[in-house]
């Protein structure tokens, strides 16, 4: 892939787009440049209508070791709020479609906030998420203090951020931070991930979208205003064309086939 200089996109599937961070020298630290490209990579995905759900993924030894330290420690108070930096490193939490992250080796840092910012966590036994910002005299500036916490809770998110150490797969499995962790084997992760992402793919893309959307509004909303977006968001499902697919009489639950989805 030309284009870019520091990730590798591909679609492995005629409906699934791969995202690859590819900064192997610096285990995929990242950089401004890099996250222009991803957002770039992003925004293609979400407007290709042949795509249905992105995978992304960095190295067997590095998913993201952190945002680049070296691109990081000469700035300034000016610099940073003056630039407001970091807040296009965050423009992945906008996509309707679903993001799943195929998680090997290192994920610190902004490594592990990326990692977060996706939908589904997927991990190779020899993943390693951390938050070592307090090493260095700073702490998580893109949901290590936030979305960790609403991940694992208080008391662990607590220990993470503040000793800075970094727990296992295992760990990151039992503490609900990942959904699985896969089995051994290079390029396991991104093989499940991809196939995962295929199954989605094959969802209609509205009923997807607005599963997304109401799963993060959780995050967000009381219980009470959160049921009820749900049952907002459920009912406009009946305007769609999939639904009638999905559902009704003439559709493939009542005639025992597989429904045919157009996404409308
Ligand atoms: N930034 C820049 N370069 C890095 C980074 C990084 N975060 N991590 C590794 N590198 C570079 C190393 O400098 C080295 O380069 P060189 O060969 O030129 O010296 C190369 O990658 C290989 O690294 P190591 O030789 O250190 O490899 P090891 O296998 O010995 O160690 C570690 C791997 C343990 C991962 C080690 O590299 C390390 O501790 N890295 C730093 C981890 C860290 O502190 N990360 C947090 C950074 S702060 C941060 O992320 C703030 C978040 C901001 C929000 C982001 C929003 C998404």
């Amino acid at each position: 892939d030309k284009e870019y200089e520091y990730i590798l996109t591909s679609k492995p599937d005629p409906n699934v787009t791969l995202i690859t961070l590819n900064r192997p020298k610096a285990l995929n630290a990242l950089s401004n440049g890099l996250f222009h490209e991803l957002n770039h990579a992003l925004a293609r995905a979400e407007l290709d209508n042949d795509v249905g759900a992105v995978v992304l993924t960095g190295s067997e030894k590095a998913f993201a070791a952190g945002a680049d330290i070296k691109e990081m420690k000469d700035k300034e108070f000016a610099d940073v709020y003056g630039q407001n930096f970091l807040s296009h490193w965050t423009q992945i939490t906008e996509m309707k479609k679903p993001v799943i992250a195929a998680v090997s080796g290192y994920a610190l840092g902004g490594g592990c906030e990326l990692a977060m910012m996706c939908d589904i966590i997927l991990a190779s036994p020899t993943a390693k998420f951390g938050q070592p910002e307090i090493n260095l005299g700073i702490i998580p500036g893109a949901g290590g203090t936030q979305r960790l916490t609403r991940a694992v809770g208080k008391s662990k998110a607590m220990e993470i951020v503040l000793t800075g150490r970094n727990i296992t797969a295992q760990e990151a499995e039992a503490w609900g931070l990942v959904s699985k962790v896969v089995g051994e084997g290079e390029g396991q992760v991104v093989k499940e991930a991809l196939e995962m992402a295929k199954t989605i793919a094959s969802k209609g893309r509205l009923s997807v979208m607005a599963a997304k959307e109401g799963v993060n509004a959780a995050y967000e909303l009381s219980l009470h205003e959160g049921l009820h977006f749900e049952r907002r968001l459920f009912q406009s499902l009946f305007a769609t064309k999939d639904q009638k697919e999905g559902t009704t009489g003439m559709g493939a639950f009542a005639e025992k086939r597989k429904a045919q989805f157009t996404n409308q």
